[in-house]
């Protein structure tokens, strides 16, 4: 008799772009989960560069029947240019142009925030949201479809900064907050407004898993392997963050994607808070007692975070 695996969870992916994104889509492709589709939302990256390699990474791990949908819209507060060209780099390496992109059956091709319906619509079992870039779809969807809410068990989402600094450096704001937040407050707010479980992973856990020469080079010893040169070379390219930014590139979504596979890894505890929508602090997560409780993860254990990255992609 052949056994029938049931996988951990059925998922959703929106990602914006970004190297550690990429890193992301390439460890999920690694997890046992059933992956419905992948959402690319043109946040902190090129759309068209970054459509075109989460397809490439699809068709490296095998998955080229996994449907993508390109973003459309965008919240009011652009990412930095100089950081959203990265996916123009990524799309040229030589790992992923070994073969021309494989043959997709043509799809609806509808904009990610109204595919996002679709598949959740769709899905038999509830669902879990990874968001790795600003909730802007999300937000879309739930509020011109509010009973879409039923569908989905657990939105994890790499977002926020409570007890450190944020890693907003725009004139007039006084840099309380994270990016994915501060690119579209509002939608974080209309999120927040809902009843669904929320598993957070804001800066105060992610600046503890900066991406350290260590955890780079270690890549270096599987050389050959084409996911292993991937996440390796995604990694090389976050070097000069220090230089430019000013703080170090940290494995800020990588680190929410690992919880799905990984728990065990965290801490967390239950903080009610409320997010700031205007002025000076726009973008701010902040705890308030009357609050939204969110589920928030409070330390991980570093070496192990690593030790697991490296496994699967190795
Ligand atoms: O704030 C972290 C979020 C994560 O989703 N992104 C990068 C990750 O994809 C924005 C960001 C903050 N600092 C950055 C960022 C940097 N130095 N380069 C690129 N993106
Ligand atoms: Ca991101």
């Amino acid at each position: 008799m052949t056994e029938t695996r049931t996988p951990a969870r059925t998922v959703i992916m929106d990602h914006d772009g970004s190297l550690d994104d990429l890193l992301s889509l390439l460890l999920l492709t690694r997890y046992d989960v059933d992956l419905k589709g992948v959402a690319v939302t043109p946040a902190d990256c090129l759309l068209a560069p970054a459509l075109s390699v989460t397809h490439r990474i699809l068709d490296l791990a095998d998955l080229p029947h996994v449907q993508v949908a390109p973003g459309s819209l965008a919240g009011p507060h652009p990412f930095p240019m100089a950081w959203r060209t990265d996916a123009l780099r990524v799309e040229a390496l030589p790992v992923l142009n070994r073969f021309p992109p494989r043959a997709r059956t043509p799809g609806p091709d509808l904009p990610a925030h109204e595919q996002l319906v679709k598949w959740i619509e769709q899905a038999a079992t509830p669902l879990t949201i990874l968001v790795t870039g600003p909730l802007t779809n999300l937000a879309w969807c739930l509020d011109k479809h509010p009973w879409l809410e039923q569908a989905i068990s657990e939105i994890v989402f790499m977002g926020g900064a409570f007890d450190v600094e944020g890693n907003v450096d725009e004139p007039g704001h006084d840099g309380s907050a994270e990016w994915n937040v501060y690119c579209d407050p509002k939608a974080v707010q209309r999120v927040f407004a809902t009843q669904i479980p929320i598993t957070l992973f804001p800066l105060d856990v992610t600046n503890q898993v900066p991406v350290t020469d260590e955890f780079v080079r270690a890549f270096g010893a599987h050389y050959g392997n084409p996911a292993s040169d991937l996440a390796g070379s995604l990694l090389a390219m976050t070097f000069g963050t220090v230089e430019t930014v000013g703080s170090p590139y940290c494995c800020w979504d990588s680190l929410a994607t690992s919880y799905l596979a990984a728990p065990e890894l965290f801490t967390f505890d239950q903080i009610r808070c409320d997010v700031v929508v205007d002025g000076a602090s726009e973008g701010r997560t902040v705890r308030a007692d009357d609050g939204r409780v969110v589920r928030c993860a409070i330390t991980v254990k570093q070496e192990d975070f690593y030790r697991h990255c490296l496994q699967l992609l190795t």
